[in-house]
């Protein structure tokens, strides 16, 4: 008999690749998925099986984390034998705009579900919450481990701590078998575009391109110790796979600034980019190009415009608005992800050269496209036009 898993947030980035990964497993895949009023399913309609198909393995429902009623109703439903809850508001920055939602939707959503699966009686029915790095906020140890004691420093990471704790608790009190992942960083070709690093990849690829003069940026200096979404799906799997449940860091162990970020995705495609100026003032410019590799990842045709711009000292690439900086910032995140090692056998396959490549090459294809659609004469029209 196939598995039943039903993931909350199966439209966002780790909802694709997790969908995928169960979907080869032989799993049977429920998705929760918010209505909205334009698709939202890109990352997954590679996945999508018509409804009048029959024998589906993959399944969709419309729903809401705020939604009590919704959340049990569909639980009842599908009588899921693992549940991933993975629906979040996820950006940190924004949480801070909307923070009651943020605490609705990312704190109480996660009791909804604990609480759904104890009133149905759903014994067998494992839980794994999608906790995050975000929990340990102003720095109290390096590296951060399971027992490194939390500090959040935004709406965001306050409402993930309610629900890394009520997690705890309901495994605690009703003896369910509910774990914590607590993930740091994890990134891929689908990350959201307003994530540091894919607002990064996305801004080199079309500054490669000919297609962006320079991307403003926040605060340079914070560093984050990155993964690849393909590795940490897989560690939540396999969080659910253990007879006891627990809670897992998982992590790379190594941490880097947003500014070697930058580097590493310019260095990618053969853009040298040096940094000028400190805090507000602090700028981005071309220096260089190895010829070789630009033509190999980007293209002959767009090198001579990258040429000219270094050349013509046109150069300045990359800026800094303070719009983008935090009320509270978190410094520095990097993960011991020892236990997940010994305990679950777990480690990463991609390094952060791995990820940038795999990010760059995605985004560069992308913006290609588009390029040669508008250097061919294609316009999309607008609606109203
Ligand atoms: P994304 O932002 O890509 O995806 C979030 C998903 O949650 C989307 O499917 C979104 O739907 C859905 N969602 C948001 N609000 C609601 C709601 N009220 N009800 C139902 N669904 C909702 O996040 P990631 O895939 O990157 O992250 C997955 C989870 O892991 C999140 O909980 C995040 O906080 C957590 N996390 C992420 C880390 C990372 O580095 N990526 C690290 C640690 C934890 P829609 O598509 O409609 O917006
Ligand atoms: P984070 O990710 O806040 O760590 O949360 P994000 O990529 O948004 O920021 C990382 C760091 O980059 C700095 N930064 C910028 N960030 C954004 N978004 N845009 C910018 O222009 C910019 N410039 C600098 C930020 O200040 C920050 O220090 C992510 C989310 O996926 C959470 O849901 C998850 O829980 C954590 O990772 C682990």
């Amino acid at each position: 008999m196939s598995k039943v898993a039903l993931i909350t947030g199966v439209t966002g980035q780790d909802g694709a690749y997790l969908s995928e990964y169960l979907l080869k497993k032989g799993y049977i895949v429920h998705g929760i998925k918010r209505r909205s009023s334009m698709f939202n399913t890109d990352r997954i309609d590679h996945l999508y099986q018509d409804p009048h198909t029959s024998n589906r393995n993959f399944i969709l429902h419309y729903g809401d984390l705020t939604d009590s009623m919704n959340l049990t109703r569909i639980i009842q439903e599908v009588q899921p034998d693992e549940i991933y809850n993975l629906a979040a508001m996820s950006h940190v920055k924004v949480s801070f705009d909307t923070p009651e939602y943020t605490a609705n939707a990312d704190g109480i959503g996660t009791l909804r579900i604990l609480e759904a699966v104890r009133l149905l009686g759903l014994h067998k029915t494992r839980i794994y919450q999608a906790s995050t790095s975000e929990l340990y906020g102003l720095v109290q140890e390096i590296p951060q481990t399971e027992r490194t004691p939390f500090y959040p420093r935004s709406p965001y990471a306050v409402a993930k701590m309610y629900a890394y704790w009520i997690t705890v608790n309901y495994r605690e009190a009703y003896g369910m078998h509910a774990s914590n992942g607590i993930l740091f960083n994890h990134e891929s070709p689908v990350r959201g575009e307003t994530f540091v690093t894919r607002k990064v990849t996305r801004a080199v690829s079309r500054i490669a391109l000919g297609m962006l003069d320079k991307v403003y940026m926040g605060n340079l200096s914070s560093k984050r110790d990155w993964g690849h979404a393909k590795d940490y799906v897989r560690a939540m799997h396999l969080v659910l796979q253990q007879d006891r449940p627990d809670d897992y860091v998982i992590a790379t162990g190594i941490t880097t600034t947003i500014r070697d970020f930058i580097k590493m995705a310019c260095e990618e495609v053969g853009l040298e980019i040096a940094f000028k100026g400190q805090g507000v003032d602090e700028v981005g410019y071309l220096v260089g190009v190895d010829e070789m590799r630009f033509r190999e990842r980007v293209g002959d045709e767009f090198l001579e415009d990258i040429r000219m711009r270094i050349l013509s000292g046109n150069n300045e690439i990359v800026k800094i608005d303070p719009m983008y900086f935090r009320p509270t910032e978190v410094d520095l995140l990097i993960g011991d992800a020892a236990k997940a090692q010994e305990v679950l056998g777990w480690t990463p396959k991609y390094d952060l050269q791995g990820l940038v490549a795999d990010m760059m090459q995605s985004d560069v294809k992308l913006f290609q496209k588009e390029s040669y659609l508008k250097n061919g004469g294609y316009r999309i029209l607008n609606f109203f036009e």
